[in-house]
């Protein structure tokens, strides 16, 4: 036995290093070629980059590796270094690929858009041990990252998340958290659910009481606040609890409101840090309906003057509101998407409005779904002319859309409608309820569900399929009242869809994933995560 032992210890001694760093990336790449060796990153390594434009790419890069290793990593213009970042027209992994080189003597990321470079960094990231995640210095961990020629290019353009800080919401600071842990999963898009019934989170110069007065709510008056707290009690779950921090109350006479918002600095803050991580920003400013944070402070916009829900959309003023409010969100984000909402819309209202019975008869549309696409067509020509285009939760497909307009297809249940919409030309995001609700409990399938399940529908020919632009999953927080239970609801499953939406189907493999998912366990509690606990079948 003891010589056993001996044998044993001698072999794991004798192993080249290269064996104990491993490849172990979520998503999977699209092509690894293991080599012989490592590199290790020693006090001395410096960071250098060949276009001005990655300067910010390479100061993510020291801030990510810094608290952990205590190296200075100096950043210079060049290409020599033990860390290079390389922007090169040439390199053949796409618009968002890049090519990870490591060998003994360093390591070269290149690729064709400063985008690829930071998915290239997120892999580098990965390559090296878990404890890099630390936040204090870990002295006793060698660097090491295994020699490896990786080239990777996603499948999916759009790999997607969407927060909602409306129901509960999210501070800023926990806001960069979440981009953080997207980032290293090289999610591409955060969809932004700013505006909803329950409050309004975006500072709007034109109409201060959105803020002013829909900010904050009376959390004994919201039926999911009582909700939370009552589970917390009892389940004994602090991560259930509404939390009245300093960052989220104020005080309205002599009652403790609870909410907050983005003001317009926070919002540009926040754009700029998701730009350095490679993560476009898609705010949703929801309407016609899910508006009563609108209708609420405004009461001209609702159709009876009373401030219910939803807009009326008879009225030209209501239309004017609409138009202002996306004005300034199309300054605030830089991108080309901006969500219009449209769904769920309680449209008895219009029936009894006689401004929207005129608009109908105006506009010769037959009924009140047709007015709300005609609404939806209304609001896209203005996107457009603003150099924007417009998604919309599914229901716009309801009375008509035009072909310009992406669908994101949220009801799993309305199976016909990736068909309906591909073959009349609209673009589709995925996020179906059946796999991509990340506030809906996980059990011991969901994740198994999720990484083999069909979410790209099976029945689309080859030009329809060019029309999926993607998928996302979709965090609603009704009951989601802290970062902690965001966190335990979306990790570890969020990283199954990474890889859905990233690497082909083809590579998509059960029983390679969860052992490598097992070992982002470990690195996501490392970071602070928290994740609800693998449970096998
Ligand atoms: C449906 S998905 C909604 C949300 C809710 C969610 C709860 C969608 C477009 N609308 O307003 O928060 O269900 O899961």
């Amino acid at each position: 036995m003891k010589t056993l032992k001996a044998l044993l210890v001698s072999l794991i001694f004798m192993m080249p290093l290269s064996l104990l760093a491993e490849v172990n990336i979520i998503p999977q790449p699209t092509r690894v070629t293991e080599k012989v060796g490592s590199f290790v990153l020693k006090p001395c390594a410096t960071i250098a980059y060949n276009n001005k434009s990655l300067l910010p790419a390479a100061e993510y890069l020291r801030e990510k590796l810094h608290p952990a290793t205590g190296y200075e990593l100096p950043i210079r213009k060049g290409k020599k270094a033990d860390i290079v970042l390389s922007l090169n027209a040439q390199c053949q992994t796409g618009a968002e690929g890049y090519k990870l080189t490591a060998t003994t003597s360093g390591i070269l990321i290149e690729a064709a858009s400063y985008r690829g470079i930071v998915h290239g960094i997120a892999s580098l990231r990965q390559l090296l041990p878990y404890q890099i995640e630390e936040t204090t210095l870990q002295p006793y961990v060698t660097w090491m990252v295994p020699a490896v020629e990786i080239e990777d290019t996603p499948n999916f353009e759009w790999r997607g998340m969407m927060l909602d800080p409306v129901r509960h919401f999210f501070t800023v600071e926990e806001t960069k958290r979440f981009l953080d842990i997207m980032a290293l999963y090289k999610f591409s898009k955060f969809h932004w659910h700013l505006v909803d019934s329950q409050g309004w989170r975006l500072e709007i110069k034109q109409y201060p009481l959105l803020t002013d007065d829909s900010g904050f709510r009376n959390p004994a008056d919201e039926h999911w606040d009582r909700r939370c707290n009552e589970i917390a009690k009892n389940d004994n779950n602090p991560r259930m609890t509404v939390p009245m921090t300093a960052d989220r109350t104020r005080m309205r006479g002599d009652v403790l409101e609870y909410g907050g918002y983005y003001t317009q600095d926070e919002v540009r803050d926040l754009v700029e840090y998701a730009l350095v991580r490679g993560i476009d920003i898609v705010p949703e400013f929801d309407v016609p309906g899910h508006s009563y944070a609108a209708t609420k402070c405004y009461p001209w916009l609702s159709c009876a003057g009373d401030g219910r829900d939803p807009i009326c959309v008879g009225k030209d003023t209501s239309l004017e509101f609409c138009r202002n409010v996306y004005k300034e969100i199309f300054e605030l984000f830089p991108y080309d998407y901006v969500e219009i909402g449209g769904d769920e819309v309680n449209r008895s209202a219009w029936k009894k409005c006689p401004d929207c019975q005129k608009r109908i008869k105006d506009q010769g549309v037959k009924d009140e779904a047709e007015l709300q696409s005609w609404f939806t067509c209304t609001m896209e020509k203005y996107f457009n002319e603003n150099g924007k285009k417009l998604i919309g939760w599914d229901e716009i497909l309801e009375g008509g859309v035009s072909k310009s307009a992406t669908v994101n297809w949220w009801r799993g249940d309305h199976t016909d409608v990736v068909q309906r919409s591909t073959s009349g030309g609209n673009e589709v995001i995925l996020c179906p309820f059946t796999f991509c609700y990340f506030d809906y409990a996980q059990d011991n399938n969901t994740l198994k569900t999720l990484y083999t399940g069909d979410i790209v529908p099976t029945d689309l020919s080859a030009e329809q399929l060019k029309l999926i632009k993607g998928m996302q999953g979709n965090i609603w927080c009704e009951r989601i009242p802290t970062e902690a239970q965001m966190q335990y609801m979306v990790f570890p499953r969020a990283l199954a869809l990474a890889e859905k939406a990233w690497t082909p189907s083809n590579k998509q493999n059960w029983d390679g994933f969860y052992p490598r998912l097992l070992k982002h366990v470990l690195r996501l509690k490392t970071m602070g995560v928290e994740q609800r606990e693998l449970i096998e079948n």
